[in-house]
């Protein structure tokens, strides 16, 4: 029996609150949709999702139906002209969804007025305008999202708003800032991605908190560019504005989950005070004329290297045409490519590859994926002999950032001006020297 005819049998739907008996074990659950057509899934109190095979025999009653979350009415925003102007351009993820209590299912649904409706107080803050740009969760986003999002702020930047907050999904929240960083150049505004790991509808959202203190740090600093704004701890005191190209999400599901990383946050917000703290006094200002430059270069890829990595791992990006590689290596900026006994063979293929693969064309750039520090290629003779093949040493950038620049300026510049300019600062993504910076652990 499959599920479909098993909700018709015991006259059931989705929303349907039941009890389910299985042997002696008993449990209630919400009817949710179901990715399997033999299981029924239940949304359990606890939050989480149960699944069980429908059978003719699983006793099943129906003690109730599930209450629907109504869509938050949008208040109507009257413009007030003595307040800036904030655009909301939403792609979505966990800050956009909520769980409908009637299916129970956790999906991207808000659109940018709901978000404003359930935080009323963003427009007590300044004149909010929003677009919806997407719905959809980071893990699904490309290259193709990331130029789409680009012109969408160049357009917002033309209506002269004074900043733009993007809700974004948290998961590869650290390669669109990236991505945003390049494509814009000499950004006039602040441009701030905002994600949530707790959906809005739970008690321990950190969706709300982190809207208004991205508000509260564009409306009341003179900060350009791109940042992201989290949780700066585990409660709910303080958010952190994180730069745009050297900030990775450390944890999978803890509030506090982004860090910057090799570097420092741009500033701390206190949330009960409100009050501003700037930890770069450096920070980017309005300087230097706007510019859009969103060419990026889809034969660009991203591998961490491993113990027993494969040439044949190397060769599928000459095979394709790759036009650039960035290496995740090991250490100080390490790959498998030496000879130090008979059962290293693989090794000199791997350097093979790797050195045809250069021959091809493709430029190739070596990270580390120690997280922390810098790269120094010329410590042991592996990464000398790669830098003599032509490998670039990555510096202290984070490899999804080195992978997102290289993408960008092969999309935008000629061969030898990428080689050159992979190797300098272009939007504090490379610092010339690594401040010894003890990973905070998660206290
Ligand atoms: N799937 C995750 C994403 O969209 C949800 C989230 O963490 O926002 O990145």
């Amino acid at each position: 029996m499959d599920l479909n005819s098993f909700l018709k049998k015991n006259k059931l739907e989705e929303g349907d609150i039941v009890v389910i008996s299985k042997g002696n074990t008993k449990f209630a659950g919400t009817i949710v949709p179901s990715r399997d057509k033999n299981t029924l899934s239940l949304k359990l109190d606890s939050g989480y999702n149960a699944g069980v095979i429908v059978s003719s025999s699983l006793k099943v009653k129906k003690v109730g139906v599930g209450k629907r979350v109504g869509k938050p009415n949008a208040a109507k925003i009257k413009k007030n002209p003595g307040m800036p102007t904030v655009s909301i351009l939403q792609v979505g993820g966990t800050i956009s969804s909520r769980v409908d209590y009637r299916t129970g299912a956790v999906y991207t649904s808000y659109t940018p007025k709901d978000l404003i409706a359930l935080v009323p107080e963003l427009t007590k803050m300044a004149n909010i305008e929003s677009k919806l740009v997407s719905n959809m969760f980071s893990e699904d986003m490309g290259f193709p999202h990331y130029k789409v999002l680009a012109k969408e702020i160049a357009k917002e930047i033309k209506k002269g708003v004074d900043g733009i907050i993007i809700p974004h999904g948290t998961d590869t929240m650290g390669y669109t800032s990236a991505a945003l960083a390049f494509m814009l150049e000499n950004l006039p505004i602040p441009v701030i991605l905002v994600g949530a790991q707790r959906s809005t509808d739970r008690g321990s959202t950190d969706a709300i908190m982190n809207l208004i203190c991205a508000i509260e740090f564009i409306t009341k600093t003179d900060f350009s560019g791109v940042g992201i704004c989290m949780h700066g701890n585990s409660n709910d005191k303080k958010c952190v504005i994180l730069p745009a190209c050297k900030t990775r999400k450390l944890h999978t599901s803890r509030r506090d989950a982004f860090r910057a990383v090799n570097d420092t946050p741009i500033a701390e917000i206190n949330y009960s005070t409100k009050e501003i703290e700037f930890i770069k006094k450096d920070y980017s200002k309005k300087s230097g004329k706007f510019k859009l430059i969103d060419g990026i270069n889809e034969k660009t890829a991203l591998l961490k290297v491993h113990p027993n990595l494969r040439h044949e791992q190397i060769e599928v990006f000459e095979k394709n045409k790759y036009k650039g590689l960035v290496l995740e290596g090991t250490g100080l900026g390490q790959a498998p490519v030496g000879m130090p006994n008979p059962l290293c063979k693989e090794n000199v293929k791997v350097m093979k590859a790797i050195e045809s693969l250069i021959k091809s064309g493709c430029i190739i750039v070596m990270t580390s994926q120690c997280i922390f520090g810098r790269v120094q290629m010329h410590v042991y003779s592996n990464a000398v002999d790669l830098v003599k093949l032509g490998v670039i040493p990555g510096e202290d950038m984070l490899p999804e950032t080195a992978f997102i620049k290289l993408a960008w300026l092969l999309g935008n510049f000629k061969k030898e001006e990428v080689r050159k300019l992979m190797r300098e600062n272009l939007r504090g993504e490379i610092n010339k020297r690594t401040e010894i910076q003890e990973p905070e652990t998660f206290t």
